[in-house]
């Protein structure tokens, strides 16, 4: 057996770059593909190496703090979060086959090419999520979901809105990266869910979780419990029958680190409707449609509290959406106690 590099033994299998394997899947399932595709997902794989590596010396540089500024949430930005923003707006616009970015930092799409033959993704993305968390070392995360662009003629007002409100069934890829102990990208183009852990002595993203599966059932549900007061009746009920089933509480507060773990050890993720957030906090085109993806991908199945929330047409690029997601057990169990009529 070969003695490998990592100190420990090297598997048969060789080690396995995301730009390989990107090339390998298309080869798989898109023999017929140009290749643009996995150039384009090199864009966000660089761009968010950019972003880790300021965010592993977030402590170290003068990037800590807020940007003074104040963007279309009306939230305090971040610096991290207008540099993240900067990297995957570069990285990302410089791909030929990118035709609209659209990003939780910016308020309008901004379309950096015309519909020409090769322009025909649309991108979406929310930079750096739980940016809030930054200043205190709690993982944070980038999350993307590309769509393709419709094929008909722009209208003459068309500013690359028309390309990005799409229902998440439409979504041809979607994935995330959190920076939290290790970074891992996490991604879906509708072949499973496949995970990705940057090695930083070499600067590659490397497999590390080939064909994720949500577990069927998990031991934990994931909700601010701070607002459980006003969320409606059914959502109530539905935690306490977990509770009755002894699931522990886990809630982190950064959707993409509360997320991941869910994904990997199954139970529920929810931010329900509350007071403050009748429509719920998060976003449908950046934040739960991408999410919903990789759970359906994974196994799992992904709620708006009335139905699959991939299946939700959207009317503007910023709006907000209840999100319930989760293993099956669970999400059966949430059908029957708040979807049911
Ligand atoms: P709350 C972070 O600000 C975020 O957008 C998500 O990452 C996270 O799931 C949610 O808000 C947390 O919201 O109201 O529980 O602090």
């Amino acid at each position: 057996m070969v003695q490998g590099g990592y100190g420990e033994k090297f598997s048969d299998r060789p080690i396995m770059t995301a730009q390989q394997y990107f090339l390998e899947q298309q080869r798989q399932h898109f023999p017929d593909a140009s290749g643009e595709f996995s150039w384009l997902l090199s864009g966000i794989t660089l761009a968010t190496k950019m972003i880790q590596a300021k965010v592993r010396r977030a402590g170290l540089v003068d990037i800590l703090g807020e940007q003074g500024a104040v963007n279309v949430q009306g939230e305090e930005q971040q610096k991290l979060d207008v540099y993240a923003n900067r990297a995957l707006l570069h990285c990302l616009g410089v791909r030929d086959s990118v035709g609209v970015l659209a990003s939780e930092e910016n308020e309008e799409p901004i379309t950096v090419r015309s519909r020409s033959a090769n322009a025909k993704y649309a991108i979406v993305f929310d930079p750096l999520d739980g940016s809030s968390n930054i200043d205190v070392n709690v993982s944070v995360g980038t999350i993307f979901s590309i769509l393709r662009r419709p094929e008909s003629a722009p209208t003459a007002a068309d500013d690359g809105t028309s390309d990005v409100l799409q229902p998440g069934t439409t979504q041809v890829a979607a994935g995330y990266v959190v920076y939290g102990s290790s970074t891992i990208l996490v991604y879906t183009t509708g072949q499973g869910v496949h995970g990705f852990t940057l090695d930083p002595s070499v600067g590659a993203y490397v497999l590390s979780h080939e064909n994720i599966r949500i577990p069927e059932r998990g031991k934990y549900y994931s909700v601010n419990e701070a607002y459980q007061d006003g969320f409606p009746p059914g959502y109530r009920d539905y935690l306490d029958r977990l509770r009755r089933k002894h699931y522990s509480s886990r809630y982190i507060g950064s959707l993409v680190a509360d997320f991941h773990r869910t994904l990997l050890r199954g139970g529920v993720f929810l931010y329900p409707p509350t007071v403050d957030h009748p429509t719920g906090k998060l976003r449908l085109l950046y934040e739960a449609n991408p999410i919903a993806f990789i759970a359906e991908q994974a196994g799992g199945s992904a709620s708006n509290g009335t139905g699959r929330v991939m299946e939700s047409v959207p009317s503007s690029i910023h709006q907000r959406t209840p999100l319930i997601v989760g293993g099956r057990a669970e999400m059966e169990e949430f059908a029957r106690c708040v979807e049911a009529p």
